[in-house]
Parts: structure tokens; sequence; C-alpha cells
């Protein structure tokens, strides 16, 4: 059978330009592709939002592929068990409230089972500011990750969202963008970014839930991001903690737009 070299370009020009103009006008736009940006894309594409996620790197799964040291296992505590048994990833008991699963089975069944429920992931473009009006976030500022990275002068695209989650983990990277550029008065104690404590498993798991929710009009935060931007200690490689804010944000949301 005759294959043609142009027709796989224009194949694939083709079909990523009609993906990336979609994109541009979405209900939820996730910025992240580590486990809680990917679980909260999750829920909001099989609730059949418009939602799409931007990840800065080539690959997708953020800091769970490495699991703790670069030991690929990760520690999932009862409450986010279930989760993971949701998207049939094989979690085996090591003591009471303790469970262990392959990170690279997690993340790639997570992300598998996401894009199959109809999250649109682009990676390789980074967020490097957002839309503004009337004192709402209502869009992103993208670029190609390679123009970030050798510094040309290369002008971004915006898309619009009605609503921004930023997942970007520890640098909480849109959230900061906010507090620097928009004049807005974050909802945090400070009205600014508070910033990450230091290790604490326990309080970290249970303060990232609470703390993964709006943080201005328009704005939303979870995973890691979530306690860097209200003041919640890290937590080491224990991950139970960002699929329950990917969750509730997504819940959160699917139930506004
Ligand atoms: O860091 P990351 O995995 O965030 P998370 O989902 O999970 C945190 C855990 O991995 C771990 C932990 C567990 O206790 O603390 O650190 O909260 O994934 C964040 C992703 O966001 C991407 C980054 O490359 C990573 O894959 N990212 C960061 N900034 C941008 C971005 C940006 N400006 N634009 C696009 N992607």
């Amino acid at each position: 059978m005759k294959l043609d070299e142009i027709k796989i370009s224009k194949a694939i020009i083709e079909a990523y330009s009609e993906k990336l103009v979609k994109a541009l006008d979405v209900d939820v736009a996730i910025v992240g592709g580590g486990p809680a940006g990917l679980v909260c894309g999750y829920y909001l594409a099989r609730a059949g939002k418009r939602v799409v996620l931007f990840e800065r790197k080539l690959s997708i799964g953020g800091g769970m592929w490495g699991g703790g040291i670069m030991f690929n296992e990760i520690v999932v505590q009862e409450s986010a068990k279930k989760i993971l048994e949701e998207f049939g990833v094989k979690a085996r008991l090591y003591d009471k409230n303790y469970y262990l699963a392959d990170s690279i089975e997690t993340v790639s069944t997570i992300c598998s089972r996401a894009v199959q429920a109809g999250l649109k992931i682009f990676n390789l473009l980074s967020a490097e500011d957002v839309m503004v009006r009337q004192k709402r976030i209502c869009g992103l500022v993208l670029n190609w990750t390679a123009v970030e990275m050798a510094q040309l002068h290369v002008d971004p695209i915006t898309m619009r969202a009605k609503f921004v989650v930023d997942a970007t983990g520890h640098p909480a990277e849109v959230a900061r963008i906010i507090e620097r550029k928009s004049g807005i008065r974050l909802k945090t104690r400070s009205g600014k970014l508070v910033g990450e404590r230091s290790m604490w498993a326990e309080a970290g798991e249970e303060t990232i839930v609470r703390n993964s929710k709006e943080v201005c009009p328009g704005f939303y935060v979870c995973g890691m991001c979530a306690n860097a931007v209200f003041g919640g200690p890290r937590m080491g490689p224990i991950f139970g903690g960002m699929l329950l804010s990917g969750r509730k944000v997504a819940n959160e949301l699917i139930r506004k737009v």
C-alpha cells in the first residue's frame, strides 16, 4: 500500500489545528498534568463538560512517576483508594490505612481514562499569563514550552474558559501570576499567596482537600498548589490528597458550568 509523507503531515496538522481551535473557548481550563489536574479533568470530562488541560512538559503525570526518591511506588490512604479502584488501578494493602500502588500503572491508567472520558490534553504548552475581565479570571495566555526554554521573542495565544484551575503543584504558577499582575485580592487570610509549609503528611493530606477551592472569581486551585496558596504543609510521596482534591474541585465546577 502506498504511503505519502505529505498526507501524514497534513493529517497531523489538520487534526491538531482542529483540536486547538476547539480548545480556545471551553468550560474549564486546567494548568498542569500532575495527578490532581488529571483527576480533576477526568471527572469534568466524564460529566460532559468541555475541559482542556495544558501541560508544560512532554510527559503527563507531574511528580507521580518517580514515587518517593525515584522508587516508583506510591502510597494512598483508605479514602483515596476508592478513586484508584474507580480508575482500575490495583492498590495493595501494606498496613491498615496504607495502600501501595505502582506509580507507572497509576499515572498511565489515570491519563488514559481521562483522555478516553473526553479530556483534551495539550502537552508542551505553558500557561504564561491569564486573561482578566471585571476582576474575574476568564482565560489563559499560552506559549510553547520550547519558546519559553529558548527564550525566543514570540508572542503567545489566548484562550477563554469559564473557569481556570491551577494544578501546577508546588510552584502555584498561575496563582502567582494572578497575585503579581491582576490586582485581585485572593481569598486567603492575607489576600496574597500564603506559601507552602514544611513536611507533615497527616495535616497536609487533610488541608489539601480543604484548600482545594475557589481563590478568586473564575479561579480554583487543586493539588499541592492548594496548600501553597493557602499555607498548608507538604506531604511527600503519599498521593491520596492529590486525587481527592482533584475530584473535589471537579465536583464543584460540575455544578457551576
Ligand atoms: O507537581 P505535580 O505532580 O502537581 P500535583 O498534581 O501533585 C503533586 C505531587 O506530584 C507531589 C506531591 C505529593 O505529595 O507533593 O509533588 O499537585 O504536577 C504539576 C504539573 O504542572 C506542570 C508541571 O510540568 C507538572 O507536570 N506545570 C507547572 N507550571 C505550568 C505547568 C505552567 N505554567 N503551564 C503548564 N504546565
